[in-house]
């Protein structure tokens, strides 16, 4: 069985999204934040030293780090017969851009998002007062517009079908609605409307909120 070490509020929503489009069962034991500092409690240590969300138990093995988590499920579960193929194969056209967006996601989005979000909350100094702001807020400007001209011209991050990269920026994407930053952005408005009338998606967040 498939465990996800979920984090409240946290990246590790779209591993639950993953496991549920490919229809695998798993449990998901959740974590809540140290009130204090935000961070992984000292419980998700006992775990992996890391303590970084999402953590996925197979067996005995615990795996961090989204990309290689997401590579690792669906390199040994995902190709299987009655489950949707979500990842392309490298004889497919789409497969460059699903290798791409599947690493951007993490490689790349999360930090200006993330030096962003540290700013605002006062944590580089006086709000506003930081080299790093101005230049988090262009870097945002930029990826944004340039993910909003790629969904006008196609249904998904890497083509006209559906794939785990799709989880991986999907949720992103959700973040910049969930900042409150999308409305310059109707693809992106589209597409935010698009996933979370997924099932698989909306399973994922009941169990990622609390549910089952
Ligand atoms: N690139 C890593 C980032 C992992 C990460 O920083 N996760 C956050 C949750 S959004 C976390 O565990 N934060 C708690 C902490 O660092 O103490 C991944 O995608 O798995």
């Amino acid at each position: 069985m498939l465990t996800v070490y979920h984090l409240a509020t946290s990246r590790s929503d779209r591993l639950i999204w993953l496991l549920e489009e490919l229809g695998l069962d798993f449990e998901v034991k959740t974590f809540e934040r140290d009130p204090k500092t935000q961070r992984a409690p000292e419980e998700m240590k006992a775990l992996h030293p890391l303590a970084k969300a999402p953590m996925l138990g197979d067996g005995d093995r615990i795996l961090i780090e989204s990309g290689a988590i997401f590579e690792y499920v669906l390199a040994r579960y995902g190709d299987q017969p009655g489950r949707p193929s979500l990842a392309p194969k490298p004889s497919d056209p789409d497969w460059p851009d699903y290798l791409q967006w599947l690493h951007f996601a993490e490689g790349s989005a999360m930090l200006p998002m993330l030096l962003d979000h540290f700013e605002k909350a006062g944590l580089c100094g006086p709000v506003g007062s930081s080299p790093m702001a101005a230049m988090a807020r262009s870097e945002l400007d930029r990826l944004f517009g340039a993910l909003d001209g790629i969904l006008a011209q196609q249904e998904w991050m890497a083509g006209p079908r559906f794939t785990a990269a799709d989880c991986m920026m999907g949720w992103y994407i959700e973040m910049i609605e969930l900042r409150g930053e999308i409305a310059p952005y109707p693809a992106l408005q589209r597409y935010v409307a698009k996933v979370r009338a997924r099932p698989a998606h909306q399973r994922a967040m009941a169990r990622a909120r609390g549910g089952a």
